[in-house]
């Protein structure tokens, strides 16, 4: 491991000098003056007023300290001589969920020595202080390393001494790139301070004084399989951990708790879904965020406890505790910070920004084609078709079924001469059944997956050293371990075989059940009995089963791989698989952008993957949570992403189909993908436009041909991220951080800095309430103005909601109708794409001359389209470099 603190001295006040950003994206400020009003309405929290002596009214954090009661609350009552004889107290409490056990304030470390100041920060030795509420096996000495990383990055990292630990490898997510500076106190924009008894780390900022965390909290363990700290956060503007299904933006603190641990189950629990990003977004009362990673994989889980002393503890199951802290002057502003730690989101090729179909279930190739070809002739603009596991032999990967897929290669050949595209699923599991194998060889003799494999030892290894065997559609499945550098000249050439040899066209690759699942719990020999299968504190991962086994639905967590056992490098699966497959598309198609979208993550996918939200219903309350999944991961570093439109689970309806449409038309990756049904007798119908009739297509087309006009806008905002790191899919608040009314708001959403969308959630409903916030917003379709405020839109089922922010301009494309599809595929940056059409929002009048790049456009191109709307066409302008737009005032 990399020690800061041995690092070359300081430069200090430098940062990576990149590359001078594309703007096309031209700000022009219309409205003067325009005020930011803040709105104060303080956050109070009632208590209830019991007289009772017992009940405690918390006046500061308290950390659970019989944690195995929250599972069994019946046993609240009685366990007070428990948690005595944990040395812990016990108090009934007022506020409801609140633990009644908890540590004394004398519980946890105390420094051993002085704490050791360096140019870059403080190393701190520690001692366990108290003989009672000891854990197990905890660690006697720990080893704490604070270092200011740049001027608005932290690190802190708390670690046994002198004991070996797992840590996420640098090959996986690397913080400390060369380009990272250390700076001095001077130059840091925070104050770090400390509290030796219990011990604890507090900063403070330097112009706000805002203490943003505070961790000098009782409840401080390291132990082997156990590590528990507290922090304490400014206020309750709490938002992000993932992957849940949050049913508000912003977090509800009152004693919930969100378990991380990467699991295929989709967005309708409220437990861990597919994703493990350990990360949080507070922001600070005067709009000011900071953001804390807990660079750790292993399973763990975080319990919020509200008003008066918001906190956060932290519990995970190993590794260590390693924390990064990054200070923004605003939400936008601390994303891009921590995007550029964990990794920039890849750059997604143009093509992908279209509309998709994707179903499981197409019967056959003549399903698939009807489909195609009747939204062809329906003219909805459509660029990517998407094939799930079924054109696979008994879904066996890199192959397809010559009877019910015949000539598929010609309908993908087909598909990319009318200029779509087409994007197959690729699951991890590859099935190893001999006959199955054989059947294959009969038409490709070289189909050797799995033996190959073998013969290079790729795949996860058993605690016996013997290949892992777990079960998915293919029955009984091998694991590539894709953290094995070796793995990736193998899984290379099988993508190429697929794609030359097999002759599937492919353009991109969909990463599904890279949890990983299998169906059979660990291995379809089960799994042994030891510490990593059976650990001694088991997180509160999915508690719909019955034992809560971490091994459930995946492979045993003793399993071998090259970043280390499955226990410690299971939320890490996906992570390597869409790194390698990343790089295996770099090198199937030379020059190209690759394209991956995963199901699961970890922090700093976003760097080689896009992803899509999984498996959700066909539901109103899935279609708004898909908003805040969204939000969440565009703020993750995942801009590119959407939820299947009209949902996966259950049958569709018209109208949810309508109105998902609508709003998915949006999400910055827009595919309706529909699952195959609920078991195999009962099949969901088509969900396509097409499937539903000439009625159908007539109310979707429209808000999926205004996704088109605005696809150089979407482009440009993508492109921000990749460079920057930025939300393109963002909440309210991101835009208007001082607006305290936004902070909450989750059934609307900004798309980049100028679009602000009001989608109808509800069945039946012909009217949305929605919040504006300050500024002037032009509805797009009729250029209708709308005031700050709460407003209700009349909104009948023909009708979406998109308004214009005043003062942006917004570069656009009329779609090719033609063909309704994007053109041309451009590669590298955008230098082929031109905007030509501008509309500038707010001006009512005609303006006697208007000058691009000082350029006078003829007056016989520029327009009033509507009474507030003035349009200047034939503009030409590429998209590659900044242009200005300057008009008279008469
Ligand atoms: O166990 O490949 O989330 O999009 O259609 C289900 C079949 C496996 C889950 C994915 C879904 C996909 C489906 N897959």
């Amino acid at each position: 491991m990399s020690d800061p603190i041995q690092q070359p001295p300081a430069k200090t006040g430098v940062r990576t000098q990149r590359s001078k950003r594309t703007r096309t994206l031209i700000l022009v400020s219309l409205i003067c003056g325009a005020l930011v009003v803040a709105l104060t309405t303080g956050l109070v929290l009632h208590f209830r007023n019991k007289t009772n002596e017992e009940v405690q009214h918390r006046q500061d954090v308290i950390v659970d300290c019989l944690p195995e009661l929250r599972r069994q609350p019946e046993k609240m009552e009685n366990s007070e001589t428990q948690c005595q004889f944990k040395g812990c107290l016990w108090r009934r409490q007022a506020d409801e969920g609140a633990p009644w056990c908890y540590y004394p304030s004398n519980h946890g470390y105390r420094t051993t020595g002085n704490i050791q100041a360096s140019t870059t920060g403080y190393r701190v030795g520690l001692q366990q202080m108290d003989a009672t509420a000891v854990e197990d096996n905890s660690f006697s000495h720990l080893d704490v390393e604070v270092t200011r990383q740049t001027t608005n990055r932290l690190r802190i990292k708390i670690s046994p001494k002198d004991k070996y630990r797992f840590e996420v490898s640098p090959d996986a997510l690397n913080i400390e790139k060369s380009s990272d500076l250390f700076v001095n106190e001077t130059s840091a924009a925070y104050k770090i301070t400390f509290t030796e008894s219990p011990f604890g780390i507090a900063v403070t900022r330097k112009d706000s004084g805002v203490v943003v965390l505070n961790t000098s909290l009782p409840g401080l363990v390291l132990s082997d399989q156990f590590l528990q700290m507290s922090v304490r956060i400014s206020n309750e503007n709490l938002f992000g951990f993932g992957e849940h299904r949050h049913q508000s933006i912003r977090h509800d603190m009152r004693w919930k708790r969100w378990s991380m641990f990467t699991r295929d189950s989709g967005p309708n629990s409220d437990w861990n879904l597919y994703g493990h990003q350990p990360v949080y977004m507070n922001v600070e009362d005067d709009g000011k965020a900071n953001m804390l990673l807990l660079k750790n994989s292993n399973a763990m889980e975080v319990v919020l406890q509200p008003h008066p002393e918001p906190a956060i503890t932290y519990k995970t199951t190993g590794g260590v505790l390693d924390f990064y802290l990054f200070l923004g002057d605003s939400p936008k502003h601390v994303v891009s910070l921590y995007q550029q730690a964990v990794g920039l989101p890849m750059f997604p090729p143009y093509w992908s920004l279209g509309y998709h179909l994707c179903r499981w279930g197409y019967e056959d190739i003549n399903d698939m084609r009807s489909v195609i070809l009747r939204n062809r002739a329906a003219e909805i603009p459509y660029d990517g078709q998407w094939g799930d596991f079924d054109t696979f032999i008994k879904a066996f990967v890199f192959t397809y079924d010559k009877t019910k897929w015949k000539n598929f290669p010609a309908l993908v050949d087909d598909l990319r001469a009318n200029g779509q595209h087409f994007i197959t699923i690729l699951d991890p599991g590859i099935g190893v059944d001999e006959n199955v194998t054989r059947e294959v060889q009969s038409i490709y003799p070289e189909y050797d997956v799995f033996g190959s494999g073998e013969t290079l030892g790729v795949f996860v290894r058993n605690a016996d050293n013997g290949t892992l065997l777990g079960e998915v559609w293919p029955g009984v499945t091998a694991y590539p371990d894709f953290t094995n550098p070796e793995t990736q000249d193998w899984w290379t050439r099988w993508i190429r075989f697929y794609i030359e040899h097999v002759g599937v066209k492919v353009d991109a690759l969909w990463i599904d059940m890279n949890e990983p699942t299998s169906f059979a719990r660990g291995s379809i020999e089960g799994c042994r009995r030891n510490k990593w299968n059976f650990p001694p504190y088991v997180p509160d991962v999915d508690g719909s089963r019955a034992d809560g086994a971490l091994f459930d639905k995946t492979i045993c967590m003793d399993g071998q791989q090259y970043w280390g056992r499955h226990y410690d490098v299971h939320s890490l699966y996906a992570h390597s698989m869409a790194m390698q497959t990343y790089r295996a598309l770099e090198s199937v198609y030379p020059g190209k952008r690759p394209w991956v979208m995963t199901r699961s993550s970890y922090a700093g996918t976003g760097r080689f993957a896009t992803k899509w939200q999984g498996d959700n219903r066909a539901t109103w309350d899935d279609m708004h949570y898909s908003i805040i999944s969204l939000m969440e991961f565009n703020m993750f570093g995942f801009p590119m992403n959407g939820a299947d439109i009209c949902g996966f689970w259950l049958n569709t309806t018209f109208e949810l189909c309508v109105r998902w449409h609508q709003l998915g038309a949006f999400y910055p990756f827009s595919r309706n993908h529909n699952g195959r049904g609920d078991d195999n007798s009962y099949k969901f119908r088509h969900q396509d436009p097409a499937s539903f009739g000439q009625t159908f297509v007539d109310l979707v087309k429209p808000a999926l041909m205004t996704r088109y006009r605005f696809l150089p806008y979407l482009y440009t905002l993508l492109y921000d991220a990749h460079t920057e790191g930025a939300s393109v899919f963002q909440p309210l608040f991101f835009e208007f951080p001082g607006d305290s009314q936004a902070m909450n708001i989750d059934q609307q959403f900004m798309l980049g800095p100028a679009f602000l969308v009001t989608p109808v959630l509800k069945q039946g409903a012909r009217s949305v309430t929605g919040y504006f916030p300050d500024g002037l917003w032009y509805d797009y379709l009729t250029g209708e103005t709308t005031k700050p405020g709460t407003r209700t839109l009349v909104t009948p089922l023909e009708k979406f909601n998109l308004h214009v922010r005043a003062g942006h301009v917004i570069p656009w494309q009329e779609p090719d109708v033609g063909e309704l599809i994007i053109t041309p595929e451009i590669q590298g940056l955008a230098s082929r794409l031109k905007f030509d059409t501008l509309e500038i929002f707010g001006l009512d009048f005609l303006p006697s001359w208007l000058k691009v790049n000082d350029i006078q456009v003829p007056t016989a191109n520029i327009s009033l389209v509507h009474r507030n709307v003035v349009q200047c066409t034939g503009l030409g302008l590429p998209m590659t470099s900044s242009s200005t737009i300057a008009w008279s005032s008469y």
